[in-house]
């Protein structure tokens, strides 16, 4: 593959007047760098998958403030990159496809993808416990299935199929698992729940934190900083992660906003340093019951803010193409794989066609059987008619038999100018 330029991300690199006022211990020099392919390899390769070797991050992969660093020595094994790598292509993958179903006017109504923000999801997904506990934004099709959902129940939720993860009936921002929180469209108000979601963890004694996300849009909001304020009143172990991919406040430093919270900035389009962060995190706020702690990841979405945002008004085509191009996270760790010698460009394919093929077959099956008509009004007080049925569904009912569209509720159709009308719903 072409050689990947290492550049920083212009205009990034932190104002250093910034740093030195800032609290002792607090910050390093430098910004964080937004590299996905400076990881270097320490010493030779076992021959075994899952036997540990190390890795030695970038030195601008982190930066703190009021704590330390995490260690820039990874222990990692061949299997973990590999699933990694497998699972940023099939997020990516699954992104797609709801780009093309929104373009096919089969999504309807709001679709935020995170194509390029997926070293934040599978990374975190890397360094965290089963039962600890995540609840993010609006951009979280990647959390929902990571966090023990599949491709098909986030599909067919955006679609409004029967097999989406809350049957089709709540759209992309309601995608939960026991513990995937959401999926919240309100901006920064799934920050306070998610410190509460911490505090029924401590009060519980269970040995698990949350992971609190919002994006750098929502830093500024009052309900975030009362958040902050509580989990830290209360020691809670609560990660607050902001997904900083455009950089949109008067003050950037989102690592530094806690106050007295302490902060990390991360390299969020190397997986390889997000995971290593997360560990620490989680470290921090469980296992040294430290309370809560501020993680920030740099990165970066290639699309626009939902598919009816060109995402070209706040920055350049060619910054977006550039991030693509150079930084790109699946793009970086692939150099990994094959510099190193753990796959070979024919392996990653191999993989690549694997993810293509789960999510094709997902989306098969996601667009399944529609279901919007059932379980809306109390029983007996359905209206004679409701709006919202898609023209090719008409012929699709028409030609079931009478018992199914009983099942389904219907009662009664009449055709006008030859499409077909449901006149009645409900037993
Ligand atoms: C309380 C509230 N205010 C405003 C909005 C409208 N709104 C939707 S997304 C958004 C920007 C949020 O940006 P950010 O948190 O950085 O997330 P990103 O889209 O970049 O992932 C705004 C202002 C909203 N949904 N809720
Ligand atoms: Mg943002």
């Amino acid at each position: 593959m072409a050689s990947l330029a290492r550049v920083r991300l212009a205009g990034r690199a932190m104002p250093r007047t910034h740093l030195a006022s800032s609290p002792a211990l607090a910050l390093s020099r430098r910004g964080v760098a937004t590299t996905a392919d400076t990881t270097q390899l320490q010493g030779a390769l076992p021959e075994s998958a899952t036997e540990p070797f190390t890795l030695k991050l970038h030195e601008d992969s982190f930066q703190s403030y009021l704590c330390d660093t995490p260690s820039l020595d990874v222990s990692i094994t061949k299997d973990e990159l590999l699933t990694m790598y497998k699972q940023m292509q099939t997020m990516r993958r699954m992104e797609m496809a709801a780009d093309a179903l929104y373009k096919a006017k089969m999504i309807r109504g709001f679709c935020h993808l995170a194509i390029g923000q997926e070293a934040v999801s599978v990374g975190m997904e890397h360094g965290i416990d089963p039962n600890d506990r995540v609840i993010t934004g609006y951009r979280c099709h990647p959390f929902a299935v990571l966090r023990g959902g599949t491709i098909k129940g986030v599909l067919g939720e955006l679609l409004g199929r029967q097999a989406g993860m809350s049957n089709g009936k709540g759209g992309s921002m309601h995608i939960f698992t026991p513990t995937f929180f959401g999926g919240n469209g309100i901006v920064g108000a799934q920050v306070p729940v998610g410190a509460g979601a911490a505090f029924a963890q401590k009060y519980r004694g269970e040995k698990n934190c949350t992971f609190a996300m919002y994006g750098d849009g929502a830093s500024n909001q009052g309900q975030v900083f009362e958040a902050f304020n509580m989990a830290k009143l209360w020691n809670l172990p609560t990660i607050f992660v902001c997904e900083n991919n455009n950089g949109r406040s008067s003050n950037t430093q989102y690592f530094t906003r806690g106050d007295r919270i302490p902060g990390i900035q991360v390299n969020g389009m190397d997986i390889i340093a997000a995971t290593q962060a997360v560990k620490y995190a989680r470290n921090w706020a469980v296992d040294q019951d430290n309370g809560p702690l501020l993680l920030e990841f740099v990165t970066y979405r290639y699309g626009g803010h939902s598919m009816s945002d060109p995402g070209t008004t706040y920055r350049t085509r060619e910054e977006v193409q550039r991030m693509r191009s150079t930084q790109d996270p699946i793009r970086g760790l692939q150099r990994y794989l094959e510099e190193w010698g753990i796959a070979t460009e024919q392996d990653l394919k191999k993989l690549d066609k694997e993810a293509k093929a789960e999510v094709d077959k997902a989306v098969e099956e996601a667009k399944a059987l529609k279901d919007l008509w059932t379980d809306i009004y109390y029983k007996g007080t359905e209206p004679t008619s409701m709006r919202g049925r898609e023209r090719e569904e008409v012929p699709l009912l028409l030609n079931a038999p009478l018992t199914s569209l009983r099942r389904l509720g219907v009662s009664g159709l009449s055709v006008e100018r030859g499409w077909c009308r449901v006149l009645g719903v409900g037993a």
